[in-house]
């Protein structure tokens, strides 16, 4: 395939939870303690990418990270086998047992920062891993993120994969969730647009915690070696924060020449408009389509309910847009309507399609977080680990893998059984065999 967009999903893993973990993101809060069914969440990601797939869009997968991890609870003092481990930990706090199962590294928009080699002054792909540091439970993906990502693009000619950020909350970073970048196609040099929630200017949320610094986004810039005038960092609204926007791909999406957002996702909106519109116009030569909603026509409450803005936008093979949409964007009459307004403006998407994901939904992640773009040339594609391109037959072996592990239904409480923990270790090692991926780099041993 020529230079393309590949979309890495994340796989739902097998202990999809409602754990209530993300202060800040309503769907987690609301649904706390609630019955979740893996298994049908992880089907549900699957046929996302069976959609995507039969769609012509290059489609591949990053596994699920192990879990529990029990090394995060060692370092926790508690100690004995691995069964007395999680006993002890279930016993003394519960919320801990929680934070080692959560299976959120599905969302893989918050996996890491990617710039395409084109973009980049030594001409690779470069990769930060989001180091998370905002919430305790998924802090402790980074290291297993990075070494799954040197695993998949380990051919140093081709790709850079950087350790995450000191994890430290000045450095606070999550990844491509608050990047997008702007080019007249895939193929060609872009403008990076980093979206920040809290940085140098007094503004901040004041009820909910900003997850992305200003800080955090100018460092992966130097180290992706971004052209200078290539990359925009701006804030997000402290408003949209405080109404459970908690990374920008909640309230704007992009792809190539056009941007989707809402009113009230940036601060001094016009001029961050007119800003990137500058620069996509002097990088491209270009226009820049921007469609935007004012509450009015879609309120705050209105785009965190129904995620419109966590859309994936594809562009197909024959140069138009695919919209693909959470099934809650039909449920909800405003977000119905922007879609069709969409539909209606001058741009490139033809098509608006609603997928189920309340599964995943359920926590705060609709199609755009299960995804990570990755841009890549012919070269790189044959450079990357090919066990995790998606085809008919891998999607078959993972149909068949997640009906013989998963269950359909897990609470809370069932997370201090360690006949479950099992389970997922052994969800894990057959899915190694299944990716070509050794085990010891799936288990992270
Ligand atoms: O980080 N939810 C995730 C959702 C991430 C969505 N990603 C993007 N918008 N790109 C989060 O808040 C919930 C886990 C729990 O409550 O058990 C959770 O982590």
């Amino acid at each position: 395939m020529p230079t393309c967009e590949f979309n890495f999903d994340g796989l739902i893993g097998p202990s999809h939870n409602y754990a209530g973990l993300s202060f800040g993101n309503v769907a987690s809060s609301t649904n706390q303690y609630q019955q979740s069914n893996p298994k049908a969440a992880a089907l549900q990601g699957l046929q996302k990418m069976k959609f995507l797939h039969d769609l012509g869009i290059a489609q591949a997968i990053l596994p699920p990270l192990r879990r529990p991890r029990l090394e995060f609870l060692r370092e926790l003092g508690f100690s004995g086998s691995d069964s007395q481990v999680l006993e002890s930990a279930a016993n003394t706090n519960m919320t801990l047992v929680h934070q080692v199962y959560s299976a959120s590294n599905m969302w893989t928009a918050n996996a890491a920062t990617v710039s395409p080699s084109v973009d980049c002054e030594d001409s690779k792909v470069h990769f930060t891993p989001a180091n998370l540091a905002s919430t305790l439970h998924r802090s402790i993906e980074p290291e297993s993120t990075l070494r799954n990502l040197r695993f998949i693009f380990s051919d140093p000619s081709h790709f850079k994969v950087h350790p995450a950020l000191p994890s430290q909350t000045p450095l606070s970073d999550e990844g491509a969730a608050n990047h997008t970048r702007f080019c007249r196609t895939h193929s060609e040099q872009g403008v990076e647009f980093f979206v920040f929630g809290v940085g140098n200017s007094k503004l901040k949320p004041e009820k909910f915690p900003a997850r992305q610094t200003e800080l955090a986004s100018q460092a992966i810039a130097r180290r992706h070696g971004l052209k200078g005038d290539a990359v925009e960092i701006w804030q997000q609204n402290p408003n949209a924060i405080d109404a459970g926007v908690f990374h920008n791909d909640v309230i704007s999406v992009g792809n190539e020449d056009l941007l989707l957002c809402h009113e009230l996702a940036f601060v001094n909106q016009p001029d961050c408009i007119a800003k990137l519109q500058q620069r996509f116009r002097a990088k491209t030569g270009s226009e820049l389509k921007v469609v935007q909603w004012k509450s009015g026509e879609l309120q705050l409450r209105e785009a965190v309910q129904s995620y419109l803005f966590n859309s994936q936008i594809v562009t197909r093979a024959d140069g138009k847009m695919t919209l693909i949409c959470p099934l809650e964007c039909d449920e909800i009459p405003a977000a119905r309507r922007a879609t069709e307004k969409i539909l209606g403006a001058e741009n490139r998407v033809d098509q608006v399609q609603f997928l189920d994901l309340r599964q995943s939904m359920n926590n705060g992640g609709g199609p755009a977080c299960l995804r990570l773009r990755v841009v890549l040339t012919e070269e790189e594609q044959q450079a990357i680990h090919q066990g995790v391109i998606f085809s008919d037959d891998l999607f078959r072996q993972l149909a068949n893998w997640i009906d013989a592990h998963y269950r359909d239904t897990l609470i809370a409480d069932d997370l201090r059984d360690y006949q479950f923990a099992r389970e997922c270790f052994e969800a894990i090692e057959s899915l190694a065999d299944i990716l070509g991926i050794p085990r010891s780099v799936l288990l992270d041993e």
